[in-house]
């Protein structure tokens, strides 16, 4: 394996703060350990948690107006992962990259596993993409296209999403995300009922050539592109969905992807409820479909989100394996600091879940104790759990302090240098 960071440079970067980082630790130790919380089962619950990051997330994104590169992006797959691989190096949390169709793709998928594992990176999701036209198809979306009204625009779509499923085969994948952009302007643009049977019989043939031990996800969107009605727009439609497809389709909750001020916490609960909770993509949002920086703006329900996540593994019903990837737009920063930045927001508010007190909990909503169901939430949302998530990094190779150790690399610089320049362009993700 070959790292882009020097293992040198990360040692010499936490042999600094490895003596703070211990008595922080240890002193954090003894105050859980007054609660009967053992720290290091924390530890090594947080050590075996990760995320995915997305592929076109290692590049600048845009707005619908405008996107402003900065020197060194990665310009193709390639240099993404090894962004991924700065990522995945320091903060340790995020061994997998979900890849998107066609925007990633190349001649030989075989060489490209064997490149991502060189780089210490395997492969999550595949993401399939049917809400723009490429040069020379032969049907356009522009009028959807898994709930097209021309059958050649929904072949297109499904052929599209089988060849993802094929690559995804390649890669090690195990997952199919199935994003539509398809909807409605105008009221009476498009029939609702009619529009949502041919998505269900367009998703159903992505669906039966699926392989046995693959799953496809469904993440639904309020609005954007469309801006009156969209056909997968709430969980609620992509829950029916599901339903109807079949047992391994299951729907994927895009925190970004809600009407303001939704409880997703419970849509959460609800679709675990189900056996229909399939996975995430995080972001945080202040509006609407923001793609902001996981946690920058709620912190709260990040964690609200992991509260329910865990009181679903400890009540498994059919099964929990969700599928957790990062979803954002790095508009104004340094996508691998963004990341950087998000992971850890992601893996803290995992670990203050963990330490919720789920027996006082449950106690007190056995016995009507509003307060102190509250307070069971609380407390652990209080806790600065970053000695925690610092500790199981350090272990796990990683950095202790994880945006200084990226910056002290001088990467960027080195790949400014390297790599050609990104054009300007309209933004898009
Ligand atoms: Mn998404």
């Amino acid at each position: 394996m070959t790292l882009p960071i020097s293992a040198d440079l990360i040692a010499e970067h936490n042999a600094k703060g490895l003596e703070a980082l211990h008595e922080d630790y240890e002193a954090l130790g003894r105050k859980l350990a007054r609660t009967g919380i053992d720290i290091d089962a924390i530890k090594k619950r947080v050590a075996g948690f990760s995320v995915a990051v997305p592929s076109w997330g290692a590049g600048r994104g845009g707005t619908r107006f405008a996107k402003f590169p900065i020197a060194g992006e990665p310009t193709n797959i390639h240099e993404k992962l090894e962004d991924c691989s700065v990522i995945n190096q320091l903060s340790t949390v995020t061994p997998r990259v979900s890849p998107h169709f066609p925007w990633d793709k190349v001649s030989d998928f075989k060489a490209l596993r064997e490149e991502a594992s060189e780089l210490g990176l395997g492969w999550d999701a595949v993401n399939s993409n049917t809400f723009q036209d490429q040069v020379g198809q032969a049907h356009t979306y522009a009028n959807g296209s898994l709930s097209s009204q021309d059958a050649g625009a929904r072949q297109q779509a499904v052929d599209h999403n089988i060849e993802c499923i094929e690559i995804g085969q390649q890669l090690g994948s195990t997952d199919l995300t199935v994003w539509v952009g398809d909807g409605t302007n105008f009221p009476g643009q498009q029939d609702f009922a009619r529009s949502l049977d041919r998505y269900l019989d367009a998703a159903s043939q992505i669906y039966a050539a699926l392989p046995g031990d693959w799953r496809m996800l469904l993440e639904h969107k309020m609005f954007e592109p469309a801006f009156y009605s969209t056909v997968i727009s709430d969980w609620g439609s992509s829950i029916l969905a599901a339903q109807t497809i079949g047992e391994r389709c299951k729907c994927l909750v895009d925190l970004g992807h809600h009407a303001p001020n939704v409880n997703i916490e419970q849509i959460v609960a609800r679709l675990h409820r189900f056996g229909k909770l399939g996975g995430f993509h995080f972001n945080d949002s202040k509006y609407g479909d923001d793609d902001l920086d996981s946690g920058s703006i709620n912190p709260h329900q990040l964690f609200l989100v992991f509260n329910e996540l865990a009181e679903a593994e400890a009540n498994p019903r059919d099964g929990f394996n969700p599928s957790y990837m990062i979803d954002q737009s790095h508009n104004v920063t340094d996508p691998i600091e963004s990341m950087l930045s998000s992971a850890e927001a992601i893996a803290a508010c995992f670990a203050k879940a963990s330490l919720v007190d789920r027996a006082a909990l449950h106690g007190a909503q056995e016995a009507n104790d509003t307060m102190m169901a509250f307070q069971a939430l609380r407390r652990a949302y209080n806790v600065d759990v970053a000695p925690i998530l610092a500790m199981a990094r350090v272990e796990a190779g990683g950095a202790i302090d994880v945006l200084a150790a990226y910056r002290a690399s001088g990467y960027r610089a080195r790949k400014a240098q390297e790599r050609k320049a990104v054009g300007l362009g309209a933004g898009i993700v």
